[in-house]
């Protein structure tokens, strides 16, 4: 007898383990599992997307014939740990091998290899690029730039390519795309579902059981299987990839998801594949019914960046979300974790992410992202801040873009400079300084933008790292035209607002 491991992010007919087991012979082995529900305080959104969608796959896979062991969270005899439930299943059926497909994440991979079974990883075939083609094309690169691992993509696919060019001319249409926030972005709510019996038991479940974390249950509206994350896909397809590149780095205190796809959960659980997205993308253009520009910035993302991340991932090794190359050691500020801020900015982000378990990627970037960065927020809490409240959120695709991106805590593997930025970018990118209390125009002065002030305090505080990086010399020279007497205050205000904010201060 052989055992069938699916993790909860492994919900896809078809792919990994599933391909190469035998539905005759085979136990399919699936659990939740408090390890797995709290090894961060989970967005109760999250756990509920998560368990939903195990539940209805289990079934979903028993219509389909298979044998499926499912163990509930509240079962008896549920050991608590998905090492614990393997071992609970071997011993139940007498197994002793295990068939499972590579876990995204290091610590269960290593969890895994672990167990006295034998146990035989199966490469995660929903994936565009082959780890072992991310780590040739890595190998003896100095730099590893995302336009050139894109590109090898695009001709690996053929997905925007004319023969050997890329569609449209160009490999980037980012100079045509990001434009700022207008008014007039405003538009209908992205794809949205009422909950059915199985999401309605879980949610019971998960207000029982995790009331206390962050976020609020209310108005749960995932699709929690295969035809509804179609829909939503379909959704997306008709309403928002036309207009997907301009508004991309938009953002707007009136609407939360703009013409973002709100797919990545569906991709990350397995729920959709990034092949078929890339390819229900492109053919919209082919039909002449998308711009090449908001096609490409779509494809952009899932092709280049997700895959991208994920190779980074996978190279680092299991050390990587600890990394702090910038010796960041401040405690994660608790307006993270919804007490007030007089910030309009990172107070509408973190009321969204507690509402909705999901921001798009600038304000994650830019606002929460952006100030964690500039206040020297310790990586560690960052990332366990991301990883618990979006709905999206597992280690291989959060922590790259979390220490990598927007923290730079990994020196600079992911990024060639840090993604620093003033209170300019976001008045720039969206309508948020208009309802706030800061001043965004001022850099110093009771009422200036803690992110101007910060913005010069951590360039100050990292001058030698980052006053000699070609794409930062400009910057510097900048700062260094500021009179002394002004640069002295601005740093001084700056150091007071982060001994507030140590303090537990409103600022
Ligand atoms: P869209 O804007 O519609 O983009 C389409 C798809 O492209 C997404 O669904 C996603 O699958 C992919 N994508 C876009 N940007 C990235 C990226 N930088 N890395 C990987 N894939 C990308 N994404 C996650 O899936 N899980 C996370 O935990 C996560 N944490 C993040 C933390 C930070 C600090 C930052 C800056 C980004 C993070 N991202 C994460 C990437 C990105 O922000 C989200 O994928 C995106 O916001 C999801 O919304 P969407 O589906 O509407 O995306
Ligand atoms: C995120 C999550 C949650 C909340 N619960 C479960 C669970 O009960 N059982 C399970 O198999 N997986 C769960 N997951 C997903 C895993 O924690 C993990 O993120 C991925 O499997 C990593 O690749
Ligand atoms: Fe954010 Fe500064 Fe604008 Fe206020 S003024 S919303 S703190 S960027």
């Amino acid at each position: 007898m052989r055992l069938v491991l699916v993790l909860g992010d492994q919900l896809t007919a078809g792919a990994g383990a599933l391909a190469r087991a035998d539905r005759a012979s085979d136990v399919v082995v699936m659990a939740e599992v408090m390890e797995e529900t709290t090894y961060v305080p989970h967005h109760p959104k999250k756990i509920a997307l998560f368990l939903a969608a195990m539940r209805k796959f289990a079934a979903a896979l028993r219509r389909d014939g298979w044998r499926v062991v499912y163990s509930r969270l509240d079962d008896r005899d549920n050991t608590g740990s998905l090492v614990g439930e393997v071992r609970r299943r071997a011993a139940e059926f007498s197994a002793e091998t295990v068939l499972v497909t590579t876990p995204g994440e290091w610590r269960l991979r290593q969890a895994l290899k672990a167990l006295p079974l034998k146990v035989t990883f199966v490469e995660d075939d929903r994936f565009l690029c082959p780890q072992q083609v991310f780590r040739a094309w890595a190998q003896g690169r100095r730099v590893l730039r995302l336009e050139h691992f894109y590109r090898l993509m695009r001709r690996r696919t053929g997905l925007l390519m004319e023969g050997e060019a890329p569609a449209g001319g160009q490999w980037n249409f980012d100079r045509d795309n990001r434009k700022p926030a207008r008014a007039d972005l405003l538009r209908a709510p992205p794809y949205r579902e009422d909950p059915d019996d199985v999401v309605a038991e879980v949610l019971d479940l998960v207000r029982r059981r995790f009331a206390q974390n962050f976020g609020t249950l209310d108005g749960f509206a995932f699709a929690t299987d295969r035809s509804g994350a179609r829909r939503a896909l379909q959704h997306f397809l008709a309403y928002h990839l036309p207009h997907f590149g301009p508004t991309q780095d938009a953002m707007l205190a009136q609407d939360r998801f703009l013409h973002h796809s709100v797919l990545s959960a569906y991709l990350n659980l397995g729920l959709l594949t990034p092949g078929e997205v890339c390819t229900a993308a492109e053919a919209e253009w082919q039909a002449g019914r998308v711009p090449i520009g908001s096609v490409e910035g779509f494809i952009r993302q899932i092709l280049g960046w997700r895959e991208y991340v994920r190779g980074i991932y996978d190279l680092a090794g299991p050390g990587y979300a600890q990394k702090n190359a910038l010796g960041h050691d401040r405690p994660l500020p608790a307006f993270y974790w919804g007490a007030p801020t007089r910030m309009a900015c990172v107070a509408h982000v973190v009321e969204q992410t507690r509402a909705e378990a999901y921001a798009h990627h600038i304000q994650r970037l830019m606002v929460t992202g952006n100030f964690a960065l500039l206040a020297g927020i310790a990586p560690a809490a960052v990332h366990e801040w991301y990883l618990s409240v979006y709905a999206d959120a597992v280690e291989w695709v959060e922590a790259p873009n979390v220490i990598g991106m927007a923290l730079f805590a990994d020196g600079g593997i992911l990024a060639s400079k840090p993604y620093a930025a003033s209170g300019a970018y976001i008045a720039r990118m969206s309508n948020y300084c208009r309802g706030c209390y800061y001043d965004v125009h001022a850099r110093s002065g009771p009422r200036a933008c803690p992110f101007n002030r910060l913005y010069w305090h951590f360039l100050e505080r990292h001058r030698s790292r980052f006053a000699t990086n070609p794409r930062m010399v400009q910057i510097y020279r900048a700062w260094d035209r500021v009179g002394q007497t002004e640069r002295t205050q601005i740093v001084a205000e700056a150091e007071a607002f982060l001994a507030d904010l140590d303090s537990g201060a409103f600022v």
